[in-house]
């Protein structure tokens, strides 16, 4: 073979490729794995979260990696660098969702990061750093109201307390580790070090709509909004839909619908601030039954930690005047607080010089859904790579990317990963 053509053959050998295709099916084979029939719910620790992990264990050895299960039950993959043993550049994103899901919170950014790996070991390539990819196991903490279970535990912030926590079928935590295969007194083990990770990134939909606003494929984040939630009952007296008359009531579910507009007109007055009551539940929930029972979350975020903040303690006081004045009891459990989480301008600033590579403009925004990085940001600093969503649609079957977003975005983060420097310590 001539010089010239080895020269031809290196050249190809070094082009980085990504496909689209197969991180769109890989998304599609996943949202297969469901805990209901029609559409897609796959929560933490379930029989449709094991295909899942089996499908994303294989794609990672697939693509050169070792791929094993964590002691909490994240899907870790690793790709040695220029020898074994150096500190990784972490990626990941979630496999659990919350109730019929779209197909891509979360599993995009898993899968392609397994694709940019699967690229560079097509070319022979490796960096003077380890890759790791984490599927982390629960984000969503829908099955058992604490969220962030997975990224907790490797970050090495997670609470045992949690283990006690129960599903809606009275299934603790504990118990469902067990059942699983995996052992709950060892989560520990899935804690990493510090210096064995140089930074965590993260790719993943917008689940908003302002990069579709502007015709844009993707975006840097420059830091995640702080969110506190709570899990709140109220307690007034069952009686009888016929003969309690209106004035001798204890309705908890117009008490309970009173402090939701409470909310409502809180949140509204203070910009950026959002609260969303989410789940309702009305007991004993029978049409000739006034309700005695109104079991409700609150999902309160900004991007400030002052205004979440200020809003919890309006928020707590106006319903507490309701219920007082309803004459029924106002319980509240807080079950997640996490204040903003700030993307590490180094890495933002990588994450926009490979968006700029790709020779698109670069556009930096907050986000405001929640994301692993919120926990990460324990362990490393943390970056996120945004991806456009039609409509800005998300937490709903209707959660859309295009062929050519998923191929911009791989193309930038595999850039990202590539050109990828080390803060200097
Ligand atoms: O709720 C959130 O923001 C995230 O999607 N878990
Ligand atoms: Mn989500
Ligand atoms: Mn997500």
């Amino acid at each position: 073979m001539s010089d010239r053509r080895v020269g031809v053959v290196e050249a190809v050998r070094s082009e980085p490729s990504v496909c689209a295709e197969r991180i769109m099916t890989r998304c599609e084979e996943l949202a297969r794995h469901s805990g209901q029939p029609e559409g897609l719910t796959r929560v933490y620790l379930s029989p449709e979260q094991c295909k899942a992990n089996e499908l994303v264990l294989g794609w990672m050895r697939d693509a050169g990696m070792s791929a094993r299960l964590d002691a909490i039950g994240n899907c870790v993959g690793r790709y040695e660098g220029e020898r074994p043993g150096l500190p990784c550049l972490m990626l990941g994103s979630h496999l659990d969702t919350v109730r019929d899901a779209g197909m891509y919170d979360g599993m995009l950014g898993v899968v392609a990061a397994i694709e940019c790996v699967r690229s560079l070991h097509e070319r022979g390539k490796r960096l003077p750093f380890a890759i790791e990819v984490i599927g982390f196991a629960d984000e969503e903490g829908v099955r058992f109201g604490a969220t962030l279970l997975g990224s907790r535990a490797v970050a090495g912030t997670f609470k045992s307390e949690v283990l006690d926590a129960m599903d809606k079928d009275g299934i603790s935590m504990r118990n469902a580790l067990s059942r699983f295969g995996l052992q709950p007194g060892e989560i520990a083990k899935a804690a990493r070090r510090r210096d064995e990770v140089l930074a965590y990134a993260e790719l993943h939909i917008e689940q908003g709509p302002v990069l579709e606003a502007e015709g844009l494929a993707v975006g840097a984040v420059t830091a995640i909004n702080g969110a506190t939630r709570f899990a709140l009952e109220v307690d007034g007296l069952a009686g009888h839909a016929g003969t309690v008359p209106m004035g001798q009531r204890r309705d908890a579910l117009a008490a309970a619908a009173e402090c939701v507009l409470a909310i409502e007109r809180g949140c509204a007055a203070v910009p950026e601030l959002v609260g969303t009551v989410g789940k309702l539940e009305c007991l004993p929930g029978a049409v000739n039954v006034i309700p005695g029972k109104v079991r409700f979350t609150l999902d309160l975020r900004s991007p400030r930690d002052e205004d979440r903040l200020a809003a919890v303690a309006n928020v707590q006081r106006a319903m507490h005047e309701i219920c007082d004045r309803r004459n029924v009891t106002l319980r509240l459990a807080r079950t997640h607080e996490g204040g903003v989480a700030a993307c590490a301008p180094w890495l933002v600033e990588q994450i926009g010089q490979a968006i700029a590579l790709e020779g698109l403009a670069v556009r930096k925004l907050p986000s405001g859904a929640g994301h692993d990085g919120m926990a990460m940001i324990d362990l490393a600093n943390v970056g996120m790579l945004f991806v456009r969503c039609r409509g800005g649609i998300s937490h709903n079957p209707a959660e859309a990317i295009t062929l050519e977003d998923a191929h911009t975005s791989a193309r930038v983060f595999l850039r990202f990963i590539e050109n990828f420097r080390p803060r200097a310590t």
